[in-house]
C-alpha cells in the first residue's frame, strides 16, 4: 500500500487524499440536542462523521445515534423519487412520477377537498421533525385550515401547558448555581447526554443530587445521593407528600409564598391529605427516604428541578403530577431564583438561546378567521392553551366524521405507530380519506398508505436555521446535494405554495426569505449566517438568561402570581371535571375493575429512552439495530421465574386492545410487576396495546407509560 493509499484508508483529510471536512448537524434526535458534525466527504460521498470540536453546543461529542449518522443517511429504504400509489392503500405498490406531476396532483386534490367540504377537512400533520415547522404551520393556515397538528400531541406540550397555567411559562434548572438537583425522571445519560456534565459539576462542587425513577439508571447509579425508586405513575402523590412535609416542618418559604403565589391555602389543604404513611403506601417508598429527600430539597437550597418532557406526562394523571412537582419550586422559593428554576423562553424551535425571533408570528399571523380544531371539544384546556390540533382525537374524528369530516391529510414524517391503536388509525385513514400525502426520508409503514409519497432529504443534504444555547444562531449548508431526487421539506412546501399560487409572498419567496423575516431584528441575516460554517453569536443575545423577571414584573398568569390554584383551569367548563389544584389520581384509574386487573396484572411502561434508540427512526438503521436486534421487553427476574420465562424466550404481551410478540429480557432494574419496552417497532408495535381513550383529560396525552398488560411465554408454534 502506498503512503497515499494508507492516508485514504485512514480517511485523513487533505488535498492529496481528496477528503474534505464539511460542517453540518445531526438531526436524528430532539431539536434541543442537534449536535454539530464534521462530515468527511470524498467524491460527493460522506465517508466518516465525527462531532465538531469547535461547535459551541456539543464541543466534539457525539452520541451513539449521531455516530450512526452516515449509516442513517445511506439507508437502503430511502425514498428516491416522488411516488404515486398503484396498489391498495397499505400495500406499498407505487410508480415513480415527476415533481411537477406530484405537485399538480396534490394541488388538485387538496383544493377539491377544500371546495367539496371545507379547508379544515384537510389536516396538516408533522411527525417528530421540527425544523420545517414554521413553514409548514403557516402553509396550513394560508391554505385556510385551522388543522395543523404534530407529535406535540404526545410530546412535551402537556408540560408546556401545565407550566403556562401554573407559572405563566416554563423554567429550566439553573444547575450552575444550585446546591441541590432534584432529578425527577432524570435519565440524562440516555435522553440528553450533554446535560450530564452539568450535574457532574454540581457534585464536584459538593452539591447534592436526588433521582426519582422507576428503574435503576446510569443517573441513579452514578449521580444520586438519594435515589427514590418509585412505583410508576405515583409521582403526583409523592410531590404532594413532600409538600406536606415541607409545610409541616417549617421549610416552606413563606415570604415568597405570600408575595408571589396564589391559592396557597387550598394547596395546603390538598397536601394535608397526603401524610407520609399514605404516600409511602402509594409510592412504594420508604418513609424515611421520602423525608430525607424532602428535607434535602427544601433546606439545602438553592435547589433546581429537572422536568421531563414525556416520562411523567405519559400517564393519564401526568398533567397534574407535573404541576404538583412544579409547585414544590414555588413552595421553597426556588422558582425564578438563581440556582433554582429560571424561566427561559424558547428562541427558535423549542431552543432557548437568549434572544427573540418572530417564529410565533410567522406560524400564526395567518390563522384562519373561523374553524374548530380537531379535538377542541374533547380537550378544551389543550385547545385554549396550545396552537395545534390535538391529534389524539384524529382517529375518532376520522371514524365518526363529527363535528365535520376530515378528508385529506398532508403529512410530513407521519408515523402512525406514534398513535395508540395504530391499526385502527391506519384502517380509518384507509377507509375515510379521499387523499393522503406523506413526505419522509424512508419508505415507512405509514407512507405505504399514502396516495402520493414525497422524498425528503436529511439534515446534511439541506441548509437549515437553528438556534443554540449561549446565544448562537446558524444556517447550515448542504454537505452533499440531496440524494436521488429528494428535496428538503421546506423546498417541497415552498414549491407547492408556488404551484398552488397560495396567497403568501413569504412562502412563495422560499425558506431563506422566510427565515430572514423571522430573524429580523437580531442583528444578523441568513447571508451573514451562511458566511460562517459554525454557529454565530447573535449580537442581541442575552445569555445566560437572568432570573427575577417574573418576581419583578409579575408572572404571565391571570393573577400575575404563581398559581397553586390555576385560574386558567378554573375557567374551563366544570362539566369536564378538571381540578385547578394539582390533585393526584391513580394512573390506571380507568382499568381498575376486578376483571381487567386480574387479566392484566402487570404495569406496562413504554418508551423510556435508551441511548441508541429513538422512536421509529433508529430501529431500521442497521448499525443501531445491531445493538438490539430483536424487539425486547424487560421483565423482572422474580416475575420471569414465576412465569417460567427465560432470557430470550419469545413472549406475548397483551392488553385489552391487542397482542404483540417480543423477546424477554430479564432485569433487576425495575420493580416486580413492571414491564418495560420500547415503542416504534413495526413488527412489534406496542402502541397496539394502548387504548385510544386512555388519555389525560387535561392534555389529551395518552398513558404510554402507564397501562395494564399481561405477559406470557409463547408456545412453540403459536402466532
Ligand atoms: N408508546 C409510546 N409511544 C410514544 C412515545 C413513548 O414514549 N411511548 N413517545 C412519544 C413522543 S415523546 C414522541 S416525540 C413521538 C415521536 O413521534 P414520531 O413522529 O413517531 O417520531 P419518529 O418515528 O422519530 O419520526 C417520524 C418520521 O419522521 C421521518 N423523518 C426523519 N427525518 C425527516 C425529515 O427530515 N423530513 C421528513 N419529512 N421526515 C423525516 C422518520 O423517517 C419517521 O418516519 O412518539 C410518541 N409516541
Ligand atoms: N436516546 C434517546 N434520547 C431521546 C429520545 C429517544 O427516543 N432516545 N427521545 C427524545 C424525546 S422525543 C423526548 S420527549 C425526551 C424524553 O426525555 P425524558 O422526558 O427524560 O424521558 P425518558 O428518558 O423516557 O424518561 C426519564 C426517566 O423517567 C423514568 N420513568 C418512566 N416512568 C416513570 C414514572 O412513572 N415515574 C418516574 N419518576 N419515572 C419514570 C424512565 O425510567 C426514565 O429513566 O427524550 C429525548 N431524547
Ligand atoms: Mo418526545
Amino acid at each position: 500500500m502506498t503512503e497515499l493509499e494508507k492516508k485514504i484508508k485512514a480517511k485523513i483529510p487533505g488535498e492529496d487524499t481528496g477528503i474534505e471536512i464539511k460542517h453540518s448537524l445531526c438531526a436524528i434526535c430532539s431539536p434541543g440536542h442537534h449536535c454539530g458534525v464534521d462530515c468527511y466527504v470524498k467524491g460527493g460521498e460522506i465517508i466518516r462523521v465525527e462531532g465538531t470540536p469547535e461547535h459551541p453546543y456539543n464541543h466534539g461529542r457525539l452520541c451513539t445515534k449521531g455516530s450512526a449518522l452516515r449509516n442513517y443517511i445511506y439507508r437502503e429504504d430511502r425514498i428516491r423519487t416522488p411516488l404515486r400509489r398503484v396498489g391498495e392503500r397499505g400495500e406499498g405498490r407505487f410508480e415513480p412520477i415527476s415533481w411537477d406531476e406530484a405537485y399538480r396532483i396534490i394541488a388538485e386534490k387538496l383544493n377539491q377537498v377544500k371546495e367539496t367540504y371545507s379547508p379544515h377537512s384537510v389536516a396538516f400533520f408533522s411527525g417528530y421533525c421540527k425544523w420545517y415547522r414554521p413553514i409548514f404551520h403557516r402553509f396550513a393556515h394560508v391554505f385556510g385550515s385551522v388543522n395543523f397538528g404534530t407529535d406535540d400531541s404526545t410530546c412535551s406540550a402537556s408540560k408546556v401547558i401545565a407550566d403556562k397555567v401554573t407559572a405563566g411559562c416554563g423554567a429550566g434548572p439553573d444547575m450552575g448555581h444550585a446546591n441541590t438537583f432534584l432529578g425527577w425522571n432524570y435519565d440524562g445519560y440516555y435522553s440528553a447526554h450533554l446535560s450530564v456534565a452539568g450535574v457532574q459539576k454540581l457534585r464536584e462542587r459538593g452539591g447534592k443530587v436526588i433521582i426519582i425513577d422507576i428503574r435503576d439508571t446510569p443517573a441513579s447509579r452514578n449521580l444520586a445521593d438519594i435515589f427514590l425508586k418509585i412505583n410508576p405513575g405515583t409521582d403526583g402523590a409523592l410531590a404532594l407528600g413532600m409538600a406536606k412535609l415541607i409545610i409541616d416542618n417549617g421549610w416552606a418559604d413563606l415570604e415568597y409564598i405570600e408575595k408571589y403565589t396564589y391559592g396557597f391555602d387550598q394547596y395546603k389543604e390538598l397536601a394535608d391529605q397526603y401524610p407520609l404513611d399514605r404516600v409511602s403506601k402509594i409510592t412504594g417508598l420508604d418513609p424515611g427516604l421520602i423525608y430525607e429527600a424532602a428535607k434535602l430539597y427544601a433546606t439545602n437550597g438553592p435547589a433546581c428541578t429537572n422536568y421531563s418532557a414525556s416520562a411523567l406526562v405519559h400517564h393519564i394523571n401526568g398533567f397534574n403530577s407535573h404541576r404538583a412537582i412544579l409547585c414544590l419550586s414555588a413552595l421553597t422559593g426556588n422558582f425564578d431564583r438563581a440556582g433554582g428554576n429560571v424561566p427561559n423562553p424558547p428562541t427558535y424551535l423549542h431552543k432557548p438561546a437568549g434572544f427573540k425571533v418572530r417564529e410565533h408570528a410567522f406560524r400564526s399571523d395567518r390563522y384562519p378567521k373561523d374553524g374548530e380544531r380537531i379535538g377542541a371539544r374533547r380537550f378544551p384546556l389543550w385547545n385554549a392553551q396550545f396552537d395545534e390540533f390535538q391529534a389524539m382525537d384524529l382517529l375518532r374524528q376520522l371514524e365518526e366524521g363529527t363535528p365535520y369530516p376530515v378528508k385529506a391529510i398532508f403529512a410530513m414524517g407521519m408515523n402512525a405507530k406514534m398513535f395508540p391503536e395504530t391499526d385502527k388509525l391506519l384502517a380509518a385513514m384507509k377507509d375515510k380519506l379521499d387523499f393522503f400525502v406523506d413526505t419522509d426520508m424512508f419508505m415507512t409503514m405509514t407512507a405505504k398508505y399514502a396516495d402520493i409519497v414525497l422524498p425528503a432529504c436529511s439534515s446534511v443534504e439541506r441548509g437549515e436555521l437553528k438556534a443554540y444555547q449561549g446565544g448562537y444562531l446558524t444556517f447550515t449548508k448542504p454537505v452533499i446535494p440531496p440524494l436521488y431526487e429528494s428535496k428538503s421539506d421546506v423546498d417541497i412546501l415552498c414549491g407547492l405554495a408556488r404551484v398552488m399560487d397560495l396567497d403568501d409572498p413569504y412562502l412563495k419567496a422560499g425558506y431563506e426569505a422566510s427565515a430572514d423575516w423571522m430573524i429580523d431584528g437580531c442583528g444578523l441575516t441568513v447571508a451573514d449566517l451562511k458566511a460562517s460554517d459554525l454557529p454565530v453569536k447573535v449580537p442581541a443575545a442575552k445569555w445566560p438568561v437572568k432570573p427575577g423577571n417574573c418576581l419583578e414584573n409579575g408572572f404571565k398568569t391571570a393573577t400575575g402570581k404563581f398559581e397553586f390554584y390555576s385560574t386558567a383551569i378554573a375557567s374551563i367548563d366544570p362539566a369536564f371535571g378538571l381540578n385547578p389544584l394539582p390533585d393526584y389520581r391513580d394512573s390506571l384509574e380507568d382499568q381498575n375493575d376486578p376483571e381487567t386487573k386480574e387479566k392484566y396484572p402487570f404495569y406496562l411502561c413504554t418508551g423510556a429512552r435508551l441511548a441508541h434508540a429513538i422512536h421509529s427512526r433508529a430501529h431500521e438503521t442497521p448499525w443501531l439495530r445491531s445493538i438490539r436486534p430483536d424487539p425486547t421487553c424487560e421483565i423482572h427476574r422474580e416475575d420471569a421465574r414465576r412465569l417460567g420465562i427465560r432470557e430470550g424466550d419469545r413472549v406475548s404481551l397483551s392488553s385489552p386492545y391487542g397482542e404483540i410478540f417480543m423477546k424477554a429480557k430479564l432485569t433487576g432494574k425495575t420493580k416486580p410487576g413492571v414491564i418495560l419496552t420500547l415503542h416504534g417497532y413495526t413488527e412489534a408495535n406496542v402502541n397496539e396495546l394502548i387504548g385510544r381513550n386512555h388519555v389525560d383529560p387535561y392534555s389529551g396525552f395518552p398513558g404510554f407509560k402507564g397501562m395494564r398488560c399481561n405477559i406470557r411465554k409463547c408456545q412453540e408454534v403459536e402466532e
